[in-house]
């Protein structure tokens, strides 16, 4: 079969593909997006006719690939670790269900958060949901993780949670294919489906369902291939990895390791292989994140037993961890690090000279500044976060997607004037809109930029779900359509853009700008392409 130099990102893609899929569900999210844009460009999903089109949030991804896992299916939802946040309702549901066609759910974590607002460790979320957790140590594992896991999931009934990291999910290694398998045909599921009806009576009965199925879980898991002992004579440390750790320690024994290893890749803990590590003196655990195993370790061992790793401060707490940084905790000598090149010192990130966003924070800030400190603009998350940067400075807020709007009406409902809120118009489709329905049904006087670049541009430029809609949005969400007011954001409409600011700022009740133009970013690759 073919060998690929495959990022993380299109191993798990192709796996996908090869493994007879028949739809991703996904929202752009780093590091996750390339796994969904492989697929959209994927020449073979087109003719195999594989759903690939972006869903409006998470949720709603996670959602259709329920739906589609039902009608048999073999399904891929993709997100970034904070997406899960967005989609944990039908994530916890889903573990009562059950799945039908296997279901696999990958989150892609951002330790050291390169581009996100947290680090969480979505391990966590896997224990909490208590589904069967994948993390591969390199490129192949994670192809051959999706490969076998659709039929992991179809064997264990279950969705399957498959977490990588930055690293895993951006850098490339050699990655050899296995045969292309057909999809699914369409079925419905044999036992009556009951088990998607989460009344309380079936509900009760999924619960314990889900708490027999641990054992098989654990079993499964204790079999695995992904998981691996490495004995060594030298029983004074143990050490335990999980996931992209293992190959962070493998490179700094090119010879061998020196000590028992213990690989996990796959959860829940396989606690029998576990056991053979207490034959060691200590224990030190090198996990990507969280220290989620560190904690789980002092509950199964409990008998004295020294670990190290996150807790105890021999790693640092947070962050991401490295081929380097592990090495110095095993006294080895680091030799990997280079010094950075003057070109790519670290700048701070900006708006894009010729941006729209520029455009509206400078009309903003002049109408702002005639409030005083009164004023506060809550923002979102996407390209015009960087309004919080100089030379702008012209953002109070930015929390989770959408919730700028709802900040803007909590602090109305306390006071505030003017309260305004900045989004962007794919955040805004993603989990403004509900917020917009609040304010709309309490009429709170709250102005909301929707500054609309016709993209997702923040991700690298995906198509945006309300393009083209979003007036109608409004106006179907029951803003008044003569306070829905465009314009576009170019030097020339600077004065009449803070007219409409004011204008609408005055005016106490819920009232939204929209500033359109193209981001230059996509314009640009248009007019290459
Ligand atoms: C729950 C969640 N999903 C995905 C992301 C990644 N993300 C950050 S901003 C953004 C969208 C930005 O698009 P838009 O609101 O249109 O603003 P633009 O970047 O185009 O200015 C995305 C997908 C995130 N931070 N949180």
């Amino acid at each position: 079969m073919e060998r690929n130099l495959f990022l993380g990102d299109e191993a798990i893609a192709q796996a996908a593909l090869d493994a007879g899929l028949s739809g991703v569900y996904a929202y752009p999210g780093t590091p996750s997006t390339e796994i969904t844009e492989y697929i959209q460009n994927s020449p073979v999903a087109k003719e195999r006719g594989i759903h690939s089109r972006w869903s409006t949030n998470e949720k709603t991804a996670m959602e259709a690939a329920l739906g589609m896992s039902y009608a048999g299916k073999r399904t891929l939802c993709c997100m970034k670790h904070v997406g899960l946040n967005v989609a944990a309702d039908c994530f916890m549901n889903a573990a009562m269900s059950g799945i039908h066609g296997g279901l696999i759910i990958l989150t892609a974590d951002d330790p050291s958060m390169h581009s996100s607002q947290n680090e969480q460790d979505n391990r966590v979320f896997g224990n909490f949901a208590m589904l069967p957790i994948l993390e591969p140590s390199n490129q192949q594992e994670a192809y051959d993780m999706v490969y076998d896991g659709f039929g992991l999931s179809e064997k264990l009934g279950y969705p399957i949670l498959l977490r990588i990291t930055t690293r895993m999910a951006h850098s490339r290694a050699g990655v050899q294919r296995r045969q292309e398998k057909p999809q699914n045909t369409l079925s419905f599921p044999t036992d009556g489906g009951q088990r998607y009806i989460l009344l309380p009576v079936i509900a009760r009965k999924r619960y314990k369902a889900l708490l027999t199925a641990q054992d098989t879980f654990t079993k499964a898991s204790e079999a695995s291939t992904y998981n691996k002992y490495f004995d060594s004579p030298n029983k004074k440390l143990g050490i335990l990895t999980t996931g992209i750790a293992f190959n962070y320690l493998s490179e700094n024994y090119p010879d061998g390791f020196e000590n028992p290893v213990l690989k996990i890749s796959q959860y829940p803990l396989p606690r029998k292989l576990i056991e053979k590590l207490t034959e060691c003196d200590e224990i030190l655990v090198l996990e990507e994140g969280y220290p989620v195993v560190e904690e789980q370790l002092k509950g199964f061992l409990g008998r004295g037993l020294k670990i190290h790793g996150r807790l105890d401060g021999t790693l640092q707490r947070d962050g991401e961890l490295t081929p380097d940084s592990v090495g110095k905790v095993l006294g080895k000598e680091t030799t990997s690090s280079y010094s950075i090149p003057e070109v790519v010192a670290g700048r701070p990130p900006a708006l894009c000279q010729g941006c729209g966003h520029r455009d509206v924070y400078d009309a903003l800030n002049e109408v702002v500044k005639e409030y005083g400190e009164a004023a506060r603009v809550f923002s979102d998350i996407g390209c015009y976060t960087l309004g919080a940067l100089p030379p702008f400075r012209a953002i109070d807020s930015c929390i989770d997607m959408g919730a700028s709007i709802t900040m803007a009406k909590g602090a109305a409902d306390a006071g505030a004037f003017p309260a305004i809120s900045v989004i962007g118009d794919s955040t805004f489709t993603h989990s403004g809109m509900t917020g917009l329905l609040d304010c709309v049904n309490e009429a709170t006087p709250v102005t909301i930029i929707i500054s609309d670049n016709e993209t997702t541009a923040m991700t690298g430029g995906q198509d945006s779900a309300g393009t083209g809609r979003l007036e109608a949005i409004c106006q179907g969400i029951g803003v008044a359509p003569k306070h829905i007011r465009v314009i576009v954001p170019l030097k020339k409409n600077y004065e009449e853009m803070k007219n409409l600011i004011r204008e609408e700022i005055e005016y106490r009740g819920v009232s939204v700008i929209i500033p359109r133009r193209e981001c230059i970013q996509t314009l640009k690759r248009k007019k290459h392409a």
